[in-house]
């Protein structure tokens, strides 16, 4: 199947992932491991990996460290470093999906175009690059951060250098000697930036708003610690636990406890101090909001970055962009020779939510645009019967690893997959008000929180300003809250009246 040229298919199966990255393919291994062998996981690119495989840019690496960026069913004890790059987690991927022989489960280069439910036939029917699927039951697993967003600026569209979003770097575009504007300051902003820097000419930095940057405190594993991760029982594990406490600590410094957020924001601005000698420039990339309120980035050289000769941080805003420059908004024009635009992906509003018709024929973005974001458990939509969505809204985690999150929903899918097959359910679709109550519940939680009162706009809010992306609470409590499938929540109906 995954070899097969741009054919029209029709199959069916079981179950149908859309997405290869670390949640289609931890899904597909569980699956596979609890004896459910027909399904497919479509992906729209060449190889496993989503994010992972997608963004390249120069200095790409986790802010996580990798003893928790990775499945707790395939630990690694060969990272070579507390925080890994960008090549070693995809190779790891690359690594779990052979050695759990799922890689013929997949079908490469095939982009869903449109899923639709089929109430009569009680299937997903599914448009692809390669042809029509269908499925009893559709899974998208395609990710929070795989549509780039790219800004409207007046005169993009007439630049005439190389231009590109950071998860679609151009390796063909040769930077050494040029001088390069990187527009955004958010976790891969901050990456760029120092990897650049010693390459190009010049980088102007254009900074919206200032992030606030902690300490990066990494370790390279020495060969006595991988052997002893490799050989003694346990021991990983112990330091992966240890690992996972430390970051749950983040919860309550982001929630209504305030000194723990002074607390850290002293650390951060001691940092500023003495990497930033200039006054100026610590006063440029000093906040204006509360720590926390967007996602706190980590990272040891880009203040350093930000002093070099050869790297000016403009704060102005960008007014224009025209053919071989760019205008900020107090009248100075730059000339630049290529833009990177590490401005972000379109998570509220993600081009996906296009894709899916529910069982009243609107798309998931109608139903999110008529009724606000919401998702149960992350997982499940009112009106979407037999369809759960990996990454959800309201599942993300700031603090600590996404994998944590993924297998949790892993846990809870494939607990649905299993129960539709013992109980002989047909169809299983979360019940409105189940959602509704769910939805109250959680949003209560970030009143007086960080995320909502700390003074800045985020991609955790929606044009409405709810908070549509974070799990508000300690990572433990959405594992155990997905621990198994809650049928009672849903509407069913029984294989038998089919
Ligand atoms: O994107 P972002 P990212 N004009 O949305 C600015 C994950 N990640 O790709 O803050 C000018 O955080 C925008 O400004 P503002 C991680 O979950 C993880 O950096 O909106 N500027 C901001 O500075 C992360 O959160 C790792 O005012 C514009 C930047 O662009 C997520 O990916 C590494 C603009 C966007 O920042 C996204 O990070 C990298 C405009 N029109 C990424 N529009 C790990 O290590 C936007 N901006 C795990």
């Amino acid at each position: 199947m995954s070899d097969r040229g741009n054919d029209a298919v029709l199959r069916h199966v079981h179950v149908l992932i859309t997405g290869g990255g670390f949640a289609g393919l931890g899904l597909a291994i569980r699956l596979k491991q609890q004896g459910d062998t027909d399904f497919l996981v479509l992906e729209q690119g060449d190889d496993v990996g989503g994010t992972w495989r997608d963004n390249t840019y120069p200095g790409a690496a986790c802010d996580v460290p990798s003893q928790l960026y990775s499945y707790s069913f395939a630990l690694n004890p060969e990272w070579t470093r507390s925080f890994s790059t960008q090549p070693q987690i995809q190779r790891y991927i690359r690594d779990v999906a052979e050695r759990y022989g799922v890689r013929d489960k997949f079908v490469f280069g095939c982009e869903v175009t449109g899923a639709r439910w089929d109430a009569e036939a009680a299937h997903w029917e599914v448009e692809t690059s390669r042809g029509r699927f269908t499925a009893d039951i559709a899974i998208s697993a395609a990710g929070p951060l795989s549509q780039p967003k790219l800004p409207d600026i007046k005169g993009i569209h007439a630049y005439q250098g190389e231009i590109f979003h950071s998860a679609r770097w151009d390796h063909d575009a040769d930077l050494t000697g040029k001088r390069v504007a990187v527009i955004g300051t958010g976790a891969s902003g901050i990456q760029i930036v120092p990897a650049i820097a010693p390459e190009v000419a010049q980088v102007q930095v254009y900074q919206r708003t200032a992030p606030w940057v902690l300490p990066r405190v990494t370790h390279a594993y020495t060969l006595l610690e991988r052997l002893a991760f490799k050989h003694i029982p346990g021991l990983q594990r112990l330091v992966r636990a240890l690992i996972y406490a430390n970051r749950e600590l983040f919860v309550i410094a982001q929630s209504k406890y305030t000194p723990a957020v002074a607390l850290f924001e002293f650390i951060a601005r001691v940092k500023m101090w003495l990497e930033i000698r200039d006054p100026a420039l610590r006063k440029q990339v000093t906040p204006d909001y509360r720590l926390g309120c967007k996602r706190m980035l980590i990272s040891n050289d880009y203040y350093p970055a930000l002093t070099r000769d050869n790297v000016e941080l403009i704060t102005d805003g960008i007014e224009e962009i025209r053919e071989r420059s760019i205008v900020a908004a107090d009248g100075t024009e730059r000339e630049v020779d290529a833009i990177v635009l590490a401005t972000g992906f379109r998570i509220a509003d993600s081009p996906t939510f296009d894709l899916y018709s529910g069982k009243d024929g609107r798309t998931l973005s109608e139903v999110f645009d008529a009724e606000g974001l919401q998702v149960y458990k992350g997982s499940t939509v009112a009106g979407f019967p037999n369809a759960f969505v990996m990454l959800g809204a309201n599942s993300a985690l700031s603090y600590t690893s996404a994998i944590y999150t993924i297998e949790s929903q892993i846990n809870y899918v494939a607990d649905a997959v299993a129960t539709m097959a013992k109980r002989g359910l047909r169809t299983v679709e979360v019940r409105a008000d189940a959602q509704l109550a769910y939805n109250r519940e959680l949003q209560e939680k970030f009143v007086g929180s960080v995320w909502l009162t700390g003074g800045c706009t985020s991609w955790f809010l929606d044009k409405r300003g709810t908070n549509v992306a974070l799990w508000p609470d300690f990572s433990f409590r959405f594992r155990r809250m997905l621990k198994t499938f809650d049928v009672d929540a849903y509407d069913t109906t029984p294989r038998e009246a089919a």
